[in-house]
């Protein structure tokens, strides 16, 4: 027993987009890959992990996981934040694919086993008009998914979140500088239930139909998208309004029973929990990357079933095909699973992180490989350096800058 850390390296890399990547070496000749993408922030992880991690892991005993992970959490003295939190995540996965590959089992068995035949995952459709969306629905439907997001344009509003711009895929970190988008949250809040009812009118009440508000309205705002959306039954409203204020959803939650969700950008148990231990939220969308591994998130989700609130991690194409693996590892066999979203990274995305997992009628699997089962072709990632990319910015009609 034991094994040594010999090296560590971080890899970037932008097949389209900017991943990333930690690769641990042990003295035993395995590796293991992490990812550490923070979205339009990815040096800032870069610098933490070469400058401030790497030096403190050479030579350090790999199976150690959750020692390592107190080392570079309580160790730090300073705590929490994403950048933080995304290095140690990206230690902590590296590890964890480690200990499996060692284990010679996929690293949901290392996780407890199986409780599930496969992870539900929900599409992302959008459109420019009311028909667009409808016509993306459709496609998503056909390609197997039974539980699907809608975003569309609002009338009389230049930008809403999560349409793309021109025909190309959504893709929002897409700035040299942050674009600049505008907003209105009356007219949006007038448009959403004529948008749900055109769904629902369309495809019925079996298909799982999911929302997300971008941390766009006050909390009475929130409240009254909730309530006007009820009688569409939607599986979830997502992020209505920031959650730094935790007891902000006390007031959504007075008025209305349309299932909450919150938490991609959260880093740590303690942004959520108050919202978990008062029941605000029905949801926790942390993931792997950005809410430090599989070590924390673990954690955060166990501390959600006491409360009856189910996971269902955020899954958008910054989270790298390393952080897919790893998130699907973690819904096989976390008991309090809801759903994982899934937006298909692009072709050359695939082909540098190489994968077991796979995709079919509206599920998603780990696949049974050693490890998270996700590795990184380094050739092909040299041929992508990094060039960056900032999300957009978002202002009111008057200019106020507004939450994007
Ligand atoms: O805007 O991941 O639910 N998914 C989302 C994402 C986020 C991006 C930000 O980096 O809200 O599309
Ligand atoms: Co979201």
């Amino acid at each position: 027993m034991g094994t040594k850390i010999m090296d560590a390296r971080v890899i970037v890399t932008c097949p389209g987009r900017n991943f990333v990547t930690l690769k641990i070496t042990t003295t035993d000749g395995i590796y293991g890959i992490g990812d550490g993408t923070l979205n339009g922030r990815e040096l800032a992880v870069v610098a933490y992990l070469q400058e401030h991690v790497i030096p403190c892991l050479i030579g350090r005993d790999a199976d150690r996981i959750e020692d390592t992970w107190q080392y570079l959490y309580r160790g730090a003295y300073w705590r929490r934040g994403p950048v933080t939190m995304s290095a140690i995540a990206a230690v902590d996965v590296a590890l964890w694919d480690i200990k499996a590959k060692r284990a010679g089992m996929p690293l949901y068995q290392l996780l407890g086993g199986r409780c599930r035949e496969g992870v539900t995952v929900y599409a992302h459709a959008n459109g420019h008009e009311v028909s667009e969306l409808l016509e993306s629905v459709a496609k998503q439907q056909e390609l197997g998914y039974r539980a699907i997001r809608v975003q569309a344009a609002v009338p009389g509003v230049a930008d809403a979140y999560g349409v793309p711009h021109g025909d190309k895929p959504y893709e929002p970190a897409d700035g040299d500088l942050p674009r600049e988008e505008v907003w209105d949250t009356a007219k949006y809040l007038r448009f959403m239930p004529k948008l749900m009812d055109a769904v629902r009118s369309k495809f019925g009440f079996d298909l799982a139909l999911l929302h997300d508000g971008h941390h766009r309205m006050t909390p009475i705002e929130a409240a009254a998208l909730g309530k006007s959306l009820e009688e569409f039954q939607p599986f979830w409203l997502e992020d209505l309004t920031p959650a730094e204020n935790q007891e902000a959803f006390r007031l959504i939650r007075q008025h209305t029973t349309a299932p909450l969700a919150v938490g991609e950008v959260f880093n740590s148990i303690f942004d959520c929990k108050q919202l978990i231990s008062e029941q605000l939220i029905d949801y926790i969308r942390a993931t792997v990357v950005h809410a430090g591994g599989i070590t924390h998130l673990r954690r955060i989700a166990s501390f959600a079933d006491l409360y009856g609130v189910k996971t269902g991690c955020h899954g958008a194409t910054d989270l790298s095909p390393v952080c897919m693996g790893a998130a699907l590892h973690f819904d096989v066999s976390v008991p309090n699973f809801g759903i994982q979203e899934h937006m298909p990274h692009s072709s050359s995305t695939d082909e540098v992180f190489p994968h077991a997992y796979t995709f079919a009628g509206g599920m998603m699997d780990s696949g049974e490989v050693a490890g998270h089962g996700v590795d990184i072709d380094e050739k092909l990632a040299a041929k992508f350096p990094y060039k960056r990319a900032y999300l957009p910015v978002c202002r009111l009609a008057d200019g106020t800058l507004h939450s994007w």
